[in-house]
């Protein structure tokens, strides 16, 4: 389910060094230059040759990362799929169960129990379904397929690592066909970076041990930037009319400045008074309506699909006493085909859409809001098929 290799913007950003941009060729010959590759970085010989004995192309591995349908979905089908009253039920009682776990990330890293326990559901329901792939094997088959080595190669070596210090298996370790392991999915360079034991039994269990895994993840949340005792998400009332172009992650102002333009919290108070933000409409003017303040966008780095993020973010919003966010009456949107249309003809135009994937992400949303302001139409972000056919 996790999308998180996919979408390290940075990381397709940085210089690669020569080697890290080998990929594709016998599969064989692929592994030996990883081997050889790793006993330069200064692993012992033996060690690298056990770690990689097992090592194999997964066909299924590839299958899973080409086949990501469930991104199409808009926000209120996602929710509605991911978030269930029996998941939110189960949340509250996973926070009973470890509130001291809790408690301590609380104090520890200021991340609050619903971020990790959204997470914790959407990625393995609570650690039910932690994924079956033979963890050395995806990584190394992700790495070897040309789509994006970049993100996979360096994971290897950090698995490798793990292997030396006893916490990883080549044969044993399983996980999510992305190479992501444990309650809450992590990779093996997050889990190097940020492992925490959290019930003191002296090793980092992410797949057996909750207070380990939420402990790292919380861990990981500050360290990609999460503030402390900020808020994240807000659904809001919009005024009939507005400026819609100030709409989306682009524009940032007070919630003060926002309200003298006519939006109000949906209920209860502004969570912040002076906190930069940003409004949200994921299905555009006539949809569901959020205020996103910064730690929003901190849950990017964690994962990048941006249904997902605000759904998870919304999640952690209902686990903290949130009502039902209103659906309102969306304007019809665009099916996969058609969006994947539209953004090849905005690619046409020049935009970044990050892909002609079908999936209407971060950068397409702001190449289509410049489009519908280039047009003189409502420029909520949100494409239309009347949008379509203006293009
Ligand atoms: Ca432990």
């Amino acid at each position: 389910m996790t999308l998180r290799p996919l979408l390290t913007s940075l990381a397709l950003l940085a210089p690669l060094p020569a080697l890290a941009q080998t990929c594709g060729g016998p599969f064989g010959s692929f592994v030996q230059g990883l081997q050889q590759e790793a006993i330069a970085k200064g692993h012992a010989a033996a060690q690298v040759k056990a770690f990689f004995a097992s090592a194999n192309y997964t066909q299924s591995v590839i299958d899973a990362d080409r086949k990501q349908g469930v991104f199409q979905l808009d926000f209120t089908s996602f929710s509605r799929r991911l978030i269930s009253q029996n998941r939110l039920d189960n949340g509250a009682r996973k926070a009973r169960q470890y509130s001291d776990t809790f408690a301590r990330i609380q104090s520890g890293y200021g991340v609050p129990p619903g971020i990790l326990l959204a997470f914790w559901a959407f990625e393995t329901d609570y650690g039910g379904f932690q994924g079956d792939f033979n963890t050395l094997n995806a990584l190394v088959t992700l790495a070897h397929d040309c789509r994006r080595p970049e993100l996979f190669r360096p994971q290897i070596f950090a698995a490798l690592k793990l292997y030396e210090q006893g916490d990883f298996s080549p044969t044993a370790t399983t996980g999510a066909w992305a190479g992501e392991i444990g309650m809450v999915q992590m990779l093996p360079g997050d889990i190097l970076e940020n492992g925490v034991d959290g019930d003191g039994d002296g090793h980092v269990r992410l797949k057996t041990s909750a207070p380990d895994a939420l402990m790292s993840g919380g861990k990981m949340l500050r360290g990609l930037g999460w503030a402390a005792n900020q808020p994240w998400l807000q659904e809001i009332t919009l005024p009939a009319e507005m400026d819609w172009s100030q709409t989306g992650l682009r524009t940032t102002q007070t919630p003060a400045k926002w309200q003298s333009l006519g939006v109000q919290p949906r209920s209860g108070q502004w969570q912040s008074a002076n906190l930069p933000a940003s409004i949200i409409l994921p299905q555009g003017r006539h949809g569901p309506a959020f205020l996103a303040y910064p730690n929003f966008s901190t849950l990017f780095e964690w994962n990048q699909s941006f249904t997902y993020v605000l759904t998870a973010a919304y999640f952690a919003t209902r686990l903290s006493g949130a009502p039902l966010f209103d659906p309102r009456t969306p304007d019809t949107g665009l099916t996969g085909p058609q969006l994947k249309s539209l953004q090849q003809k905005l690619q046409a135009k020049g935009f970044d859409v990050g892909g002609a994937d079908g999936i209407l992400g971060e950068k397409s949303r702001e190449a289509v809001q410049t489009v519908q302001q280039q047009l003189g139409l409502p420029a909520d972000a949100w494409p239309t098929p009347e949008l379509l056919n203006r293009l």
